[in-house]
């Protein structure tokens, strides 16, 4: 049976088509002429997104036209046709279809054992898909792909998966078996014939997205409750799906400079003396890091925003002597409160009805780290305001960050129940709907309350999340484990958490729980250090894990790649500022710059970071070579022997321990640093373009973005931005373009280091430029 019905009416309203049908009223909003979204109120009247904010209003042209049997609406870029029982079809300008509504039967796939489907056993208790609350079905065409959702276990390509989003902590070794994670991502990306689009289900209730896995003719997205509120976003390239989600939902905020550094954390590094130790050891040795974490141990029997004084006597004390060494300081912050009469953060929650409630209206009460503990209620605006109040707290003893835990939320007894209420500002929800935007307004809290303390740009690692929770903070995957099966699965991960809007991301560098091997670290570090959080964590029991703790080998590789990073700060920054505009992800497949070649589309073991540099890190043990894929349409430069390479073919590299296959976009830019033991550690006078020639004629563009790398003032124009050119036939020339001078640098050259020269002249803005033996050139700004 259908919810709709036949379509009888529509009418016009501002960007909105009001359709009726015969038994449900529906909406059709065109966003943008290549954004179109879809809004039945099955639960709310209102459009109820916690993922969307401040949604600017364009101007669209758009017609729409009615005939006997559908509905056309066509906007500059799409055309929608909608039948009787709200079925659409949605084509590109020229009528090539691209995403049509499944029309045919539903017929999910029963096991034997029992004769029960799938839906049914997540507790549906379904024989046709009206018994999903809200369902969209659409039909799968041949050669798809399928990208996004979020942290998702598994292949890059999510075709054939079946995924449940429900913020969950679960702590056993994270496999392909696992349905869920941590983060609720409900955005999903598909190519078909180099084609893309995106679909953002913005239902925040448990919701399920299956990509062929119940029945290859369809894929779906569904929910247990809600409405039915999803965007259809037209590419035809990805990035162009992700910068429309990322216009939706909002994009990773420029970051400080120092969160691009080194990170080294453990649980629990266990007093002053110890964080202490660890401290100098970064720097006796040499190994560049900016920053050190406390986890739960540093609290007074784990009552947030408080210190154990036998462990930590002098917090601020400790963290100033660490400052003036350089080293930054984030504590972790978990949501539940202890219930302790005597504890002001409890006191307080609770004499203001700050904390969520059970459905009889008294405080609702878990077991977590600090024992029996209270939950603020953070969908509440003002349990927000004083959220953010209570990171002065942290702020007055020198903490730079704040590392969010448990968010999910999690308890020592699973899930909360269903029926604890939370205020919503008025709109009391249950926790079914509540749990899985929890810590996207934790999140939301401590980012005000960081930015409000500081005028800094707060840094903040969120373990849950929701979409749009990158406008708040970083995120990282959770409790892995020291496994090779972890090392090969955080690729495909990343890559998707930043398809999804997450280009802020990392993973427990070295493995979460379980010890791990000097060789697995040695390896990872190699992945690590060109992904945009680097932070290296492991669990309580578990051995040490800091870069020098197995023996020099693992030492030095540590070094080694800890160095490169520090090099490629400026790099990594200008990635930053590129997302902060764009959504376009540090971390990202190959598909996301090589659209065009198929090849690319299923690659779960190389990477690009940012447009210029491609890795193809080791993933197993033991592995001497490895085959690398180069896509097509550039040659590329091997970054240790700066040997050329056409695109569209594989390679063999031999990968002894200490080397990890690079590769520079042959023609291109990479901006790097001198090295430094911290960011911001010395005060350089020229910036420094490391220029990767190949023997192909090419043409490249470079972005330089500069400024003070921590306040706010870069949006009201103090910053640099400078273009460079790169064009390469008989001669390199190169062109530098200052776009914007809002920043008062120290900087009064600009160095061009370039490789691969085979004697070619270099003309710089028209002149011709005096090479160095090593082939650098100076100009003066
Ligand atoms: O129940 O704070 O994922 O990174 O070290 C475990 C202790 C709680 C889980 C986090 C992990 C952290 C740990 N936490």
């Amino acid at each position: 049976m259908n919810k709709y019905g036949k379509l009888i009416d529509y009418a016009i309203n501002d960007n909105d088509v009001k359709i009726k049908f015969e038994k449900q009223d529906v909406s059709i909003k065109i966003i943008k002429s290549d954004i179109i979204n879809f809004f039945v109120p099955f639960f709310r009247n209102e459009r109820n997104s916690k993922a969307v904010e401040n949604l600017k209003k364009y101007t669209i042209k758009f017609e729409v036209e009615k005939s006997n049997d559908f509905l056309k609406i066509k906007t500059e870029k799409l055309i929608i046709d909608i039948f009787d029982n709200f079925l659409v079809n949605i084509y590109d300008i020229e009528g090539n279809i691209l995403c049509a509504d499944y029309k045919g039967e539903y017929k999910p796939f029963k096991r034997r054992s029992g004769d029960f489907s799938l839906a049914e056993a997540e507790g549906h208790n379904i024989n046709s898909e009206n018994e999903y609350k809200v369902y969209v079905s659409k039909k799968m065409e041949d050669n798809m792909y399928f990208y996004g959702l979020g942290e998702k276990t598994g292949h890059l390509n999510k075709k054939s998966y079946h995924y449940v989003n429900w913020n969950t902590d679960n702590p056993s070794p994270h496999g392909e078996t696992f349905d869920r994670l941590y983060k609720s991502i409900p955005f999903l990306i598909s190519i078909k014939d180099t084609t893309a689009f995106g679909i953002f289900f913005d239902n925040h209730f448990k919701t399920y997205f299956d990509m062929g896995h119940d029945n290859k003719e369809y894929y779906y997205f569904a929910a247990d409750d809600g409405n039915l509120d999803y965007y259809f976003i037209y590419g035809p390239e990805v990035k162009k799906v992700v910068e429309g989600y990322t216009k939706l939902t909002g994009t990773v905020p420029l970051p400080q400079l120092w969160t691009l550094g080194y990170q080294q954390c453990r649980w629990s590094y266990e007093n002053d003396e110890r964080l202490m130790e660890i401290a100098n050891n970064f720097r006796e040795r040499g190994i560049p890091c900016d920053t050190l974490y406390l986890d739960i141990d540093y609290m007074d029997g784990y009552r947030v925003f408080t210190w154990d004084k036998n462990k930590f006597k002098d917090p601020s004390g400790l963290l100033k002597r660490l400052r003036d060494m350089g080293f930054k300081v984030v504590t972790i912050i978990d949501p539940g409160v202890k219930v302790d009469t005597e504890y002001n953060i409890y006191k307080d929650g609770l004499e203001n009805g700050y904390f969520a409630k059970d459905n009889e209206g008294i405080t609702y009460r878990n077991e977590v780290w600090p024992g029996t503990s209270v939950f603020p209620d953070f969908l509440n605006s003002n349990v927000r305001k004083w959220w953010a109040k209570n990171q002065k707290i942290m702020m007055d003893n020198g903490v730079s960050g704040i590392w969010n835990d448990m968010n999910e939320p999690a308890s020592f007894n699973g899930p909360l129940p269903d029926d604890v209420m939370f205020d919503n500002d008025g709109i009391p929800v249950m926790h079914k709907e509540a749990h899985n935007v929890y810590a996207h307004f934790m999140d939301k809290a401590t980012y005000e309350g960081i930015k409000c303390e500081t005028g800094k740009r707060p840094f903040i690692v969120t373990r849950a999340c929701y979409s749009g929770t990158q406008k708040y903070s970083t995120v990282w995957t959770g409790d892995n484990v020291s496994t090779w099966e972890h090392l090969r699965m955080s690729i495909p991960m990343l890559m998707n958490l930043g398809l999804s809007g997450f280009g802020f991301c990392g993973t427990d560098v070295g493995g979460f729980g379980h010890d791990a091997s000097a060789e697995l670290l040695q390896r990872w570090v190699q992945v690590g250090a060109f992904t945009p959080l680097f932070r290296n964590h492991s669990a309580m029991g578990t051995r040490d894990q800091e870069p020098w703790a197995f023996d020099e080998l693992t030492e030095e590789i540590n070094k080694k790649y800890i160095k490169l990073r520090y090099k490629l700060i400026p790099y990594l920054y200008d990635l930053m500022w590129n997302m902060s505009k764009n959504g376009a992800p540090v971390i990202r497949p190959l598909l996301f710059n090589y659209q065009n070649d198929k090849n690319t589309y299923e690659i779960n073991d190389e990477f690009m970071c940012g447009d210029n540099i491609l890795v193809a890190p080791v993933v197993e043990q033991g592995k001497k070579a490895r085959m690398v894929y180069l896509p097509s349409g550039d040659n590329w430069i091997d970054y240790w022997t700066k040997e050329e390479f056409k695109g569209g073919s594989y390679i063999i590299k031999e990968t002894p321990i200490d080397i990890c296959p690079i590769y520079i976009k042959a023609g291109s830019v990479i901006a790097t640093s001198e090295e430094q033991n911290y960011i911001g550690e010395k005060v350089y006078e020229k910036m420094i373009f490391e220029v990767f020639l190949g023997n192909k004629e090419s043409k490249s563009r470079y972005y330089h973005y500069l400024d003070d790398g921590e306040s706010f003032k870069y949006q009201i124009g103090e910053y640099n931005a400078y273009k460079i050119k790169v064009s390469v036939d008989d001669n390199v020339e190169i062109k530098v373009k200052t776009l914007e001078k809002g920043y008062n640098d120290k900087l009064r050259e600009m160095e061009f280091r370039i490789h691969n020269l085979n004697n070619k002249k270099v003309i710089i803005n028209g002149q011709n430029e005096k090479i160095s033996d090593n082939n650098i050139i100076t100009i003066n700004l």
